[in-house]
């Protein structure tokens, strides 16, 4: 078996998710300010190491995903950042992209950048401890949008950095986001996703990645969060499902879901209704930001020296989200 594929199944063994903890300043500054909590190097790093030190690190998260500045990190007791996640058997893991910027030729869209020099930073983070990366490619649905271009160049990016990050022995996580942001339904939803997913393997097989040592991280099915038809959660399930058995290639082992703006519970039940209902050979977890964070990072704002109290409400949502990538998950179990 290929050291790649070994590390894809590392880390999602067991019902194991990854924690996205990737925020770039700019997001974790909104997030701490939307708690009244300032913004500093030391703030970002204290609520980080709080979370890489809790006891469901061990048992529930297989990777976490850093920024350029937190992997550069060490914590209060001196131990790098990576090192603190290897010990509790997680896998460091690192956002590579430099960011979405506005799309020549088709201005209110999005192409992520960050392609030159990629190869050397990716020596660095290797070096520095880390397992896999990730980039991130968004869509946003419109009458005309995603258009082509969009769809094609995120996806001709998103493989030219998957081929480098194998070449350099580490797992690339492919997330081509679908926005939920807009009044779109839940079949255009699908319509778009299954295009901007096959458009990606189309990439990802001509640059000659190994499917088998990659990780998607996709949007589930979704209304947009204007939409006036909103659908059950079953049915979420289902189109996800049919979405990604049709356009994902059968080697892909796994296959770990961003929240996007779902609130904690819902992303919950909905991962675990993918995985009562999964037919297909792929993993199912979770890659999840904000639907991990945010009750901790509430708590944590209010309560600032309760390490253990503000662990106890992250280990919860972790071991929830292990159980539903497992299909164990229950509404009664998240009182
Ligand atoms: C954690 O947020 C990530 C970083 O975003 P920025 O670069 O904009 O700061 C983001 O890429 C994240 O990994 C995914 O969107 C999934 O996060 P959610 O919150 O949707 O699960």
């Amino acid at each position: 078996m290929s050291e790649l594929h070994n590390i894809v199944l590392k880390i999602l063994e067991k019902g194991k998710g990854i924690l996205a903890a990737d925020e770039s300043t700019g997001t974790m500054t909104k997030r701490l300010n939307d708690v009244n909590v300032p913004s500093t190097p030391e703030n970002r790093l204290l609520f980080r190491e709080i979370l890489f030190s809790s006891s469901s690190m061990i048992d529930c998260i297989g990777g976490v995903i850093l920024y350029d500045e937190t992997i550069k990190q060490q914590t209060s007791k001196k131990i790098k950042i990576p090192e603190l996640i290897s010990s509790m058997k997680s896998a460091p893991g690192i956002k590579v992209d430099t960011g979405a910027k506005v799309l020549a030729g088709s201005p209110e869209e999005k192409i992520t950048e960050g392609l030159d020099g990629l190869r050397e930073r990716l020596k660095e983070y290797y070096k520095l401890g880390a397992k896999f990366t990730k980039w991130r490619g968004v869509y946003t649905i419109t009458k005309n949008f995603p258009s082509k271009l969009s769809i094609q160049s995120n996806a001709h990016a998103l493989a030219r950095y998957s081929a480098l990050v194998q070449e350099c022995r580490m797992v690339p996580i492919v997330e081509p986001e679908v926005l939920m942001d807009g009044d779109h339904s839940a079949k255009e939803c699908y319509e778009k996703t299954s295009e901007v997913i096959k458009k990606c393997f189309e990439e990802l097989i001509l640059h000659k990645v190994d499917l088998k040592g990659i990780i998607l991280k996709p949007n589930m099915i979704l209304a947009g969060n204007k939409s006036k038809n909103i659908i059950t959660n079953e049915e979420v399930a289902k189109l996800t499902l049919k979405c990604l058995k049709d356009s994902v290639p059968s080697e892909v082992p796994g296959i770990a879901f961003l929240s996007g703006g779902q609130s904690e519970i819902e992303a919950t039940e909905n991962l675990n209704l993918i995985n009562k209902y999964n037919n297909t050979d792929f993993k199912m977890s979770y890659s999840f930001g904000r639907a991990l964070q945010q009750s901790a990072l509430k708590f944590w704002s209010k309560n600032i020296k309760d390490i253990e109290g503000t662990q106890k409400v992250f280990n919860h949502r972790a071991r929830m989200n292990t159980l539903a990538a497992q299909g164990k998950w229950s509404k009664d179990l998240e009182v």
